[in-house]
């Protein structure tokens, strides 16, 4: 059974990934806990504008009556908490609905009120039915502690099966928003004739910080797109790549005037000095997965341009696409 477990467990998360991926749903209810200060008799009334102590999310609500700090959140006594998402209901049906709490608590699907467990008292189970269809549901569960002991569980007891912890396969929250794609851009003006890539002094401050979803800025003699920079700047993107496949990828810098790249630490193309709109390559053996990466690049004066491309295995030559950079 040792060995079985895991692998089990594992297939779960897999499978509850796939099934949340198309509605940008993620396993676990948020839960928003808040610091009340003093004695309660029953749920607090929280103004709209108050911000939770702890936020986070939480698989299930299978939390043991305890008298120490409320499962990793720091809280002891005077705290309310309100957890909310979607109930994932996999068949039409009657459900049964428990919450088992010291103090209060109570159980709203759909707006509704199933479980009204409220008041002061000790580690107590108290159910509701609802009979609900197929697909998932608004979910909110509210519970608050008083004093000495503290403890939540919620479970169920779907048609035909037996009383259960709620999983965190049925209890689901808006995934958050995808982390920014691109790189990071720090912009120095410099404000003399470069030969060469400068030494910053570690005091000197970006007069720009922005993130660029790619590096693909055309030559101009202009300001440099969406900057206020002309001549005598150096700027320094960083961030991840993000490697689908393993194997050999050719990357190019074509720059007016230097520039060159770094994959984890290691210098893959050199392509410095004063010159014109010139490419240089260089190749690399790389993994699945992340990358650390840094392109730098200088312009003296006059004309100014920087080109980042790629050719993946397999692939052809474009612009290194923002779907594969992370700040
Ligand atoms: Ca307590
Ligand atoms: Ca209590
Ligand atoms: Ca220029
Ligand atoms: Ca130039």
């Amino acid at each position: 059974m040792k060995k079985i477990q895991p692998l089990f467990a594992a297939l779960g998360l897999l499978f509850a990934g796939q099934m949340c991926a198309a509605d940008n749903l993620e396993p676990g209810l948020v839960g928003e806990y808040f610091d009340l200060g003093s004695s309660l008799e029953d749920f607090p009334t929280i103004p709209a504008d108050q911000k939770p102590t702890v936020k986070r999310v939480d698989q299930t609500i299978n939390f043991e009556s305890t008298q120490e700090g409320f499962h990793g959140t720091g809280l002891v006594d005077f705290f309310y908490v309100r957890w909310t998402g979607k109930l994932r209901i996999p068949k039409d049906g009657n459900y049964t609905f428990i919450l088992e709490s010291d103090d209060g608590s109570r159980l709203f699907i759909d707006g509704k009120q199933i479980i009204d467990h409220n008041g002061l008292h000790g580690m107590e189970e108290k159910s509701g039915d609802a009979e609900l269809k197929a697909g998932d549901h608004e979910l909110k569960i509210e519970f608050f502690e008083n004093d000495v002991d503290a403890g939540c569980k919620f479970s169920w007891r779907p048609p035909g099966a037996t009383k259960e912890i709620v999983p965190a396969t049925a209890l689901l929250h808006p995934a958050a928003a995808p982390a920014q794609a691109g790189l990071q851009g720090e912009y120095f003006d410099i404000g003399e004739a470069l030969d060469d890539f400068p030494t910053l002094s570690a005091a000197k401050k970006p007069v720009l910080k922005r993130v660029d979803k790619t590096i693909n800025f055309p030559s101009t003699q202009e300001t440099f797109p969406g900057t206020e920079l002309v001549d005598f700047f150096y700027v320094r993107w960083t961030g991840n790549l993000r490697v689908a496949k393993e194997g050999k990828h050719t990357f190019f810098l074509e720059s007016d005037d230097g520039s060159r790249l770094f994959i984890d630490g290691k210098q893959v193309i050199a392509n410095g000095g004063r010159h014109h709109m010139i490419e240089k390559s260089g190749e690399v053996e790389l993994t699945a997965g992340q990358h650390a990466i840094k392109v730098e690049y200088f312009e003296n004066e006059v004309d100014a341009g920087c080109l980042f491309s790629w050719q993946p295995p397999a692939g052809s030559k474009e612009i290194v696409p923002s779907s594969v950079l992370s700040p």
